[in-house]
């Protein structure tokens, strides 16, 4: 048995501890003592910053053939197409089933969908307009719609960078529906159940307003949104998305809550950006309720977010690892969540390259 044998109080941003995520039920590692070692291992390289407008041989692009055959049309805003090599397929036959519990299979059918943001390569999305924002918003909130109707679940996600395992850079993200509950959404729907037969409110109802009060992990807030460092963050600079109100789909915020959530973004992604000056490497998505059949039954214990995760760490060029322990025991992080929203706070929230576009012009 371990004793607490310091004579000193117990102080977050120094002292070793476990926090737990009441929407995966699980524990993160802190140890704030460790941020400062020296770093000796892989360096990445920098984001590109010299992508040209557009590319003729670049298959997200305007007029360009991709390689399926099929060509991209002379789109001005967002274009949705089905990818080309899509991990799940609207039909195809279910496997047998098994009454052995360590050979268990499901039938898996699904759809994916590439969603260009823009026509430009050259853009990402802390450098587009309110009105380029808005339309990708609205054009979430429609495939949430279409998609749900036949899907249990609508992962829209963007992998931005390549250190995220992007593998275009022009403007983009993905949108995978399935006929089942992948396992972050399970793990989710469950938790958010229990804590709403438990206390009688949602779970990130109650967390947001929480959060405002305490102000501590909060980075930017408008009328509509509260953007956060989650208590139990495990990614350096991983953030969430909230609305204020109780919101369950995408597909339900009002315009007034798509044009806040469009300036919030704007300003949120620049900040990122600011950071280390480059094009901020992540991984993001939305999850809200259950689609499908769950559009007809009662999903209250559900609260819309987005979830943004970065790798990277110190620099422009060196990431955080989810590897030994992490992968072994459970994962870890050096820098406190109250550490990173204090320095995504002090950032400035406008792009540097509209920052320099303004002086300079
Ligand atoms: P990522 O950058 O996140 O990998 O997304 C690009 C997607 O675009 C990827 O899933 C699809 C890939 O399958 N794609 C096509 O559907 N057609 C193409 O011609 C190129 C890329």
């Amino acid at each position: 048995m371990f004793l607490n044998k310091s004579t000193c109080v117990f102080d977050a941003n120094e002292h070793q501890h476990i926090r737990f995520n009441p929407l995966r039920g699980d524990w993160v590692l802190v140890s704030p003592h460790r941020a400062n070692r020296p770093w000796k291992g892989q360096v990445e390289k920098v984001p590109e910053d010299n992508i040209p407008r557009s590319d003729p041989k670049n298959p997200l692009c305007p007029g360009s053939v991709r390689s399926s055959g099929k060509v991209t049309p002379e789109y001005s805003s967002t274009y949705v197409f089905d990818n080309d090599f899509p991990a799940l397929l609207e039909e195809g036959p279910a496997p047998e089933e098994s009454d052995d519990p360590l050979f268990q299979a499901a039938p898996a059918y699904g759809t994916c969908k590439v969603m260009c943001f823009h026509p430009w390569s050259d853009l990402t999305l802390p450098v587009m307009t309110h009105k380029d924002i808005r339309a990708i918003v609205d054009a979430w909130a429609d495939l949430n719609i279409d998609l749900g109707k036949k899907y249990q679940w609508v992962q829209i996600f963007e992998n931005k960078g390549a250190m995220m395992g992007c593998s275009n850079s022009h403007p983009h993200c993905q949108v995978w529906a399935s006929s089942f509950l992948p396992n972050e959404a399970a793990v989710k729907d469950k938790a958010q159940k229990e804590f709403y037969n438990k206390y009688k409110k949602p779970m990130l109802l109650d967390y947001v307003q929480k959060e405002i009060s305490k102000k501590e992990r909060v980075v930017l807030e408008n009328d509509h949104w509260v953007w956060l460092v989650p208590y139990w963050a495990l990614w350096p600079y991983e953030t969430m998305l909230l609305p204020r109100r109780h919101v369950l789909r995408i597909e339900d915020l009002s315009s007034e809550e798509r044009d806040a959530l469009a300036d919030i973004m704007k300003k949120l992604l620049s900040k990122y950006d600011n950071m280390f000056e480059i094009s901020f490497p992540y991984s993001m998505g939305w999850h809200g309720a259950p689609t499908g059949e769950r559009l007809t039954t009662d999903n209250t214990h559900w609260q819309l977010h987005a979830l943004y995760y970065p790798p990277l760490l110190r620099s422009a060029t060196v990431k955080k690892f989810m590897v030994g322990y992490e992968m072994l025991a459970q994962a870890q992080r050096d820098l406190t969540a109250e550490q990173a929203a204090e320095k995504l706070r002090a950032l400035p929230d406008v792009h540097f390259k509209e920052r320099n576009k303004t002086e300079n012009s």
